[in-house]
């Protein structure tokens, strides 16, 4: 096993955390706790199929979804891991519609995390892949004082960490503190995530696509056009692309980011005077953006980099075009042509 091999998760954030004379040591601690953390979803994860927490819990999130057990696991685990790490002043989940205060004696942190505990909850019977998607940001109000919403809507752009954990044949960690990308893989002998994946950087360009077809009719002109245009044979183009979609965001994308391509969620236009999206800002297009851009590729609502859409609520959703440069600027000139 190369040197590189044996670098365990924890050492990379010291590495991290030397880099910046700086740095206090509260972002190298609330790592090491959401990496305790997906530990623990990884055990609950495989365990599942085994114990009584598949199967929806009976009730439904902010989003209007049947909540499965396991989603509320992990948004325990998550939050029992951070909320006395004193790292932070406040939380956000999609399993909860108000923010997430700190308890008042460890309300001190200087940071904020958005996440998604268990992204692609409904293909957790399945066996299929799910993730945990989480966002970092530098509080915004005084130090020392209780955690406000203003310190969690801020944009992609401002991230100070943007991660993933893809719980699928092994658990991997996927993160970027603004300098690249890397991924760690569990070695579950050890217990360790191990550097297995340094320096990730998407393909320029890939023939892949990943959209969920069954929404064709409710697409703009531009997408359409675009999906048209990518599933047409034709040789000088290259066409047709293959399409793979998984249903799950985290899984869709870290095989973009892998293989090249893009991922796609458009809007609902069937009410063109209110197009309607569906996956939420904070805590799953912002991060998954960033790491996306800082392995080289891009992002997009249509208009501007997911990283610099503001947003107004925890739970605001956006249209997301993201994956490789080519084949982002490619559908972004069917959307200019179509459009505008
Ligand atoms: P659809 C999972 O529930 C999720 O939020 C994302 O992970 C995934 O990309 C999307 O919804 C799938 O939505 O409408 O294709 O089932």
């Amino acid at each position: 096993m190369s040197s590189e091999r044996t670098c365990t998760i924890e050492r990379h954030f010291i590495d991290q955390q030397y880099k910046h004379p700086e740095a206090t040591g509260e972002l190298t601690r609330l790592m090491h706790q959401l990496a305790f953390a997906a530990k623990q979803i990884t055990k609950e994860v495989r365990s599942a199929g085994l114990s009584d927490i598949l199967g929806a819990a009976g009730h439904t999130n902010v989003q209007g979804e049947a909540v499965q057990k396991l989603d509320e696991i992990s948004n325990d685990v998550i939050y029992r891991a951070m909320d006395h790490a004193g790292v932070l002043c406040c939380m956000a989940s999609e399993e909860r519609e108000k923010m997430i205060p700190i308890p008042s004696e460890f309300t001190s942190g200087k940071y904020t995390l958005a996440f998604d505990p268990l992204d692609g909850s409904s293909n957790i019977d399945a066996n299929i892949n799910v993730g945990t998607i989480f966002s970092i940001h530098k509080r915004v109000s005084p130090d020392g004082t209780p955690g406000t919403e203003a310190d969690l809507l801020q944009t992609g752009r401002s991230q100070v960490v943007a991660g993933y954990i893809v719980y699928g044949s092994s658990t991997m960690m996927v993160y970027t503190t603004g300098h690249g990308v890397n991924g760690f893989t569990l070695e579950p002998s050890l217990g360790e995530f191990l550097l297995s994946h340094p320096n990730m950087r998407i393909p320029d360009y890939g023939k892949y696509f990943s959209i969920n077809m069954g929404n064709y009719h409710y697409w703009s002109e531009g997408v359409r056009k675009y999906i048209d245009h990518i599933t047409t044979p034709d040789s000088e183009h290259g066409t047709p692309y293959s399409q793979r979609y998984i249903g799950s965001m985290i899984a869709d994308v870290h095989r973009t980011l892998l293989y090249g391509g893009l991922f796609m969620y458009p809007f609902d236009c069937r009410d063109p005077k209110h197009p309607k999206a569906k996956l939420r800002l904070l805590y799953e297009a912002s991060p998954m953006s960033m790491i996306i851009e800082q392995a080289g590729g891009l992002s997009t609502d249509g208009k501007q980099s997911i990283l610099d859409v503001v947003p107004h609520g925890l739970h605001d959703r956006v249209q997301l075009f993201v994956g490789a440069r080519k084949n982002v600027d490619e559908l972004l000139g069917f959307l200019n042509q179509y459009d505008q």
